[in-house]
């Protein structure tokens, strides 16, 4: 048990140990290297007061709201509002692909979309114009094989939900990322109509897989036995990144705190790490599987990947054919995006955008 009141001989004790802070704060400019920016403290990575504000705007407007999904019936009864879709752009770079999303929205003849950017702050992100003007959010730093990859998907979710009660699906994109279709057949596929009038649940697109020979690695890369109990290792997974995910589940993801305080440890090895590989397929398969594609979206190359980056496309490959050959999914659906793309292959996209890509 402690004592519960300091006795009269502490005081002295105690009085000096608080000047301690104050002490420092006048003399510690003079002894301190400059201040280095730690990333991995947790109020780099946490932005509660921003979670609270969207969970309790979603929960206040939610039986008002008609164009939340996934109920289908509600979103047919709302005749006057039509639902839209967040693009969430995360980037640690310029946008290159900026002037090719450009046309991407350029034929939207209502409105049924909105952009957030998160851009990391360390890194010079020239101004932005037309349809991204000013949509870069307050941002923090991020960094490879650390929390703040997923810190910053979560603040992406989190302000488009608060900026916006139309916004009905939320899609992570990087700089990366092309389209590989038309902003309507993009619309078009998420709202189905076939799906509404059958009153589906509409699913949230992202890749859960649980059969990757480097999952127990990648389960122990915060220290052994750290990840318990919350996450029980028949319960990690790995999927990536780029998800497109409905308004239920992206408020399952800002109102998360218990995975969050296991995922959010910096990794102790970082060459199997990747927590947004994880954190993502990993919540919402332990919440709600069925609620899910189970397969993503963005299409990736992974053949002779190196250093785990994924084969990234230069211009000798752009050809109309490497378009319809990255739509080609082993399954009925199309892939919607694709990464990666070197900066330079912009001018023979551009050349085939509304030829081939937009085309549809
Ligand atoms: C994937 O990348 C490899 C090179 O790493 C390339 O040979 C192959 O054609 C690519 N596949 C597609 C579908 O682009
Ligand atoms: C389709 O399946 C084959 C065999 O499982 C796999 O090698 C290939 O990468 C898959 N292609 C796509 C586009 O997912
Ligand atoms: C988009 O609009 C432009 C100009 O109005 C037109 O030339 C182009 O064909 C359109 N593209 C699509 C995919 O509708
Ligand atoms: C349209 C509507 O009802 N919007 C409300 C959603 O909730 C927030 C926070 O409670 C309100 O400020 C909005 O007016």
């Amino acid at each position: 048990m402690l004592s519960s009141a300091p006795s009269s001989a502490l005081i002295p004790t105690l009085t000096l140990l608080l000047s301690l802070p104050v002490l420092f704060f006048f003399l510690a400019p003079r002894f301190l290297p400059p201040r280095q920016i730690s990333i991995s403290l947790p109020d780099e990575l946490d932005d509660l007061s921003l979670f609270h504000k969207a969970i309790a705007m979603d929960s206040a407007n939610f039986s008002r709201r008609p164009t939340h999904l996934p109920s289908a019936k509600s979103h047919l009864s709302s005749s006057l509002r039509r639902p839209k879709i967040a693009f969430l752009f995360l980037t640690n770079s310029p946008l290159h692909f900026a002037p090719l999303w450009e046309r991407f929205f350029s034929n939207v003849t209502l409105k049924h979309y909105n952009i957030y950017i998160h851009a990391d702050p360390f890194v010079r992100v020239t101004p932005l114009d037309g349809v991204f003007k000013d949509k870069i959010i307050p941002s923090k730093r991020t960094q490879r094989s650390s929390p703040t990859l997923i810190s910053a998907a979560r603040r992406l979710l989190a302000t488009a939900m608060l900026d916006d009660p139309a916004n009905a699906y939320f899609a992570l994109i990087s700089q990366h990322c092309i389209p590989l279709h038309s902003f309507n057949y993009f619309y078009n596929f998420l709202f189905d109509l076939g799906r509404l009038s059958r009153d589906l649940e509409f699913p949230s697109y992202i890749e859960i897989l649980d059969n990757e020979p480097t999952l127990w690695d990648r389960y122990n890369a915060r220290g052994e036995n750290v990840m318990t109990p919350e996450v029980q290792f028949d319960e990690f997974r790995v999927g990536s990144q780029f998800f497109v995910l409905t308004r239920k589940h992206a408020l399952t993801v800002i109102k998360d705190r218990k995975l969050w305080r296991k995922f959010k440890l910096p990794c102790l090895n970082v060459d199997s790490c990747y927590p947004e590989e994880h954190y993502f397929p990993t919540l919402l398969s332990m919440q709600d599987p069925k609620g899910c594609s189970h397969y993503t979206l963005t299409r990736v190359n992974w053949t002779d990947s190196v250093n785990g980056h994924p084969h990234t496309y230069h211009p000798p490959e752009v050809f109309p054919e490497l378009i319809y050959r990255l739509r080609k999914s082993n399954s009925s659906y199309s892939y919607m995006f694709a990464r990666k793309f070197s900066p330079d292959c912009l001018k023979p996209l551009m050349e085939m955008a509304d030829s081939v890509i937009f085309k549809d």
